[in-house]
């Protein structure tokens, strides 16, 4: 890592802590990385971080033929919830090949034709619960929606989410033990300390996320018929050459790893996107025009949704400038030199923080930073580098869920400006929650059902 810009003034044994916050770590190496350039470092108690977000070098990082996912840090911590479930599975393990093609038929363009009317069950549950008050949390009740499509559409099971005020027990479980895997990676010794007073706590989590993923299987195995969907593929399937199923243990921490990755990045996606819109009214009423042109007061038939080529170009414009998964590491498979400059050992990895790649002015111009949905059209997106835009990841190890992602979020966003006006506080200032995901914190939105439709 010599030669490898890192920020002034670095500390002996404090590296780069000083300003850094631990409850921002990636807009902290955004605000570095604007200043640094296109490869970095940051050293943090005993380690040293390596950033990559140019578009040559990541260009370069998303070679398949070189490089492959890492899984290490914040998702290496994640094994101790998901274990080897698709997202924190390593690439030599059997079980993500294995995994990956009996799931492969859940994710198909058939697949979401069958999710099509209970995405669109779920969203009028969000529209209901929104007629009945005047004002929303718009990132609570985004993740009310995600979680309960995701429950329903790849497990037939209902989290109750718009019947309740307060979380699922399964949540609050699930992102107690997230919270508790993520710090297991943090060596302070105050943090340690913390960690061991919530032992117990963590174990009570783990064995609650057990029981409901057993309850839903059990329930589905006395149900006959194990349907094409996330779970009915996992009980049903079996390897096309050895005839073996998948493990118990690893369809359990399937279900866990879909609820997680399903829910939180797509809920921050549409609350970015109605963040975005609410403060230019002018696009607004672009994407709400199309919806009254393309839909009208109908609800959407499966065709319906990917015709709004406008609300999509929104969302990925959102994700853009705020890509809820953040970044993806990527490690090399032999050793190799980066850049020409930057020499990597076999194994040795890098971080791509994606905020960074998404707004490197070599690949997006000058106004970078400014919100424009247009940058999606289709002559636009064929002048830019290929790997400019990786919001789903890259390579063999992208996201799964992506068409999935995509469908509900159109639908949603659909039906939400298809029914309501907005009115934003004007002071909000767009506030950035970290968790394993980003989304916008404490965005309010005055709501009301528009004037000319029902
Ligand atoms: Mn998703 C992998 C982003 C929605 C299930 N997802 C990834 C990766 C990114 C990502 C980035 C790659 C991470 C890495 O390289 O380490 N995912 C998203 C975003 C959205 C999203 C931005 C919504 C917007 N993901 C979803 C949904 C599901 C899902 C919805 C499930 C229904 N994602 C996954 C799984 C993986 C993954 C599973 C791991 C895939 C693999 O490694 O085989």
């Amino acid at each position: 890592t010599t030669g490898i810009p890192h920020r002034p003034g670095r500390l002996p044994v404090l590296g780069d802590l000083i300003g850094s916050n631990p409850r921002t770590p990636l807009q902290d190496t955004v605000r570095l990385g604007r200043q640094l350039g296109p490869i970095f470092t940051r050293r943090l108690v005993g380690i040293e971080l390596v950033f990559a977000s140019g578009i040559d070098l990541v260009t370069e990082l998303n070679d398949e033929k070189r490089f492959t996912k890492h899984v290490g840090l914040g998702v290496k911590n994640l094994r101790a919830v998901a274990g080897d479930g698709l997202f924190t599975a390593y690439g030599t393990e059997p079980n993500w090949r294995f995994a990956h093609d009996i799931l492969m038929p859940a994710f198909t363009g058939e697949a979401m034709r069958g999710y099509h009317p209970i995405m669109v069950e779920v969203a009028r549950e969000l529209v209901a619960s929104w007629d009945a008050k005047d004002s929303a949390d718009v990132s609570a009740d985004m993740t009310r929606l995600t979680l309960e499509t995701i429950g329903r559409a790849g497990f037939g099971y209902s989290f109750g989410s718009f019947e309740r005020e307060e979380p699922h027990a399964f949540v609050t479980a699930m992102t107690r033990a997230l919270r508790f895997a993520q710090m297991q990676g943090i060596k302070l010794p105050f943090v340690r300390r913390a960690l061991a007073g919530s032992v117990r706590q963590n174990q009570a989590d783990i064995a609650l996320m057990n029981t409901v993923v057993d309850e839903v299987i059990d329930a589905r195995r006395h149900d006959g018929e194990p349907g094409r969907d996330i779970l009915g593929l996992m009980l049903s399937q079996s390897h096309p050459e050895t005839g073996a199923k998948l493990d118990p243990v690893n369809v359990r921490n399937q279900a866990i790893t879909f609820v997680v990755a399903g829910h939180e990045t797509t809920s921050g996606a549409l609350s970015f996107a109605l963040y975005y819109l609410t403060r230019h009214p002018e696009l607004l009423a672009r994407a709400r025009a199309e919806v009254d042109a393309v839909w009208g007061d109908r609800e959407p038939a499966f065709a319906d949704v990917m015709k709004l080529r406008y609300v999509r170009r929104v969302l990925d414009e959102s994700m853009r400038l705020w890509p809820t998964a953040p970044g993806y590491s990527r490690q090399a498979r032999e050793d190799t030199v980066l850049g020409g400059r930057y020499r990597m050992r076999k194994g040795d990895w890098v971080l791509v923080p994606l905020p960074l790649l998404h707004r490197d002015p070599a690949a997006w111009g000058p106004d970078a930073e400014t919100f424009d949905p247009d940058r999606f059209e289709p002559a636009a997106v064929k002048k830019r580098p290929a790997q400019a835009y990786k919001p789903f990841g890259t390579g063999e190890r992208a996201c799964i869920g992506r068409q999935f992602a995509l469908h509900e979020a159109v639908l949603a966003l659909g039906m939400v400006l298809q029914r309501y006006d907005f009115t934003p506080d004007p002071a909000y200032r767009l506030k950035i929650a970290e968790s394993l995901t980003l989304k916008p914190e404490g965005f309010r939105l005055g709501i009301r059902p528009r004037a000319t439709t029902g």
